[in-house]
């Protein structure tokens, strides 16, 4: 296939790169960190989007060097970018079946030299499906690091509380579905509140995403929902912006 073809030679030749959105304090206002979200500029097509490519290189295995690649070039780019601002970076569940992924997150930190306190590395409930024993040891060697991990769209798997129990996650991320009904649907509200709730007796981070309007972003804050993701606040930006925006927030 073409797209496989192109995608194998863009991972190459530095063709994707990252783009980052920033994660915002409710309380404060201020930019915690930002999520970096991989972004394809291709000679003939354009902007191809993620949720184009990131299918394909799963099936084909390339998740593993964009995956690498994604994760070095973040963890550069954050080592230039004030010390109380972190990195997040997604992870397929396919990079933990290969074995090496300590490695490549130990090698990333070594090379860039960020400490490890400011890398966030966001999983999906499909990781945690299989209940493996090597994922979950992975998991601890991970965050015995010093990483940071995150629970990225939380609600939409299949059974997200039993998760939280067998692992201690940093952060929880709600979907953006539930923060897109807040306005409208009572019930999204009831899912908030309680999950705000959760992640403060849990003693976790949560973090909306998608969050779009004003009005979200007043109902999170009074749910007290700590930590806000959107285009209210921004896209996903290229690095030399991300710099000018922290510079303007100093
Ligand atoms: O960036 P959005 O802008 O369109 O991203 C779409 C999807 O692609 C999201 O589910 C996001 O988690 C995923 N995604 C973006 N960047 C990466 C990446 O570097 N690695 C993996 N595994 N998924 C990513
Ligand atoms: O799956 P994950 O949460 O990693 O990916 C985040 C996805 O959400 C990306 O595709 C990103 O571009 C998208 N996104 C970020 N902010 C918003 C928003 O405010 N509204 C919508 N609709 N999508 C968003
Ligand atoms: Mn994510
Ligand atoms: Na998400």
């Amino acid at each position: 296939r073409k797209i496989e073809i192109d995608l194998r030679d863009a991972i190459q030749n530095e063709g994707l790169r990252p783009y980052y959105q920033p994660l915002v304090d409710l309380a404060s206002g201020r930019i915690t960190g930002f999520e970096a979200l991989v972004r394809w500029p291709h000679p003939e097509r354009g902007m191809i989007s993620p949720g184009e490519f990131i299918p394909v290189a799963e099936e084909t295995g390339l998740i593993n060097p964009l995956g690498a690649l994604m994760l070095h070039r973040a963890c550069m780019d954050a080592a230039q970018w004030p010390d109380d601002v972190r990195v997040a970076v997604n992870l397929s569940p396919l990079q933990f079946r290969t074995g090496n992924l300590l490695a490549l997150v130990t090698d990333a930190l070594r090379q860039s030299g960020l400490p490890a306190r400011r890398l966030e590395l966001e999983i999906t409930e499909t990781l945690l499906l299989e209940k493996s024993s090597q994922v979950l040891a992975t998991l601890h060697a991970l965050r015995a690091l010093g990483v940071r991990m995150s629970m990225d769209d939380f609600g939409t798997g299949y059974s997200s509380l039993s998760y939280l129990r067998s692992f201690p996650f940093d952060k929880i991320k709600i979907d953006q579905s539930f923060v897109r009904d807040l306005g409208a649907n009572p019930d999204a509200q009831a899912i908030v509140r309680s999950i705000v709730s959760l992640g403060i007796g849990l003693g976790v981070t949560i973090t909306a995403e998608g969050v779009e309007t004003e009005a979200e972003l007043s109902r999170l804050r009074a749910e007290g929902c700590h930590e806000g993701q959107g285009f209210l606040f921004s896209r996903a930006r290229p690095n030399p912006e991300v710099i000018s925006l922290l510079k303007a927030q100093r």
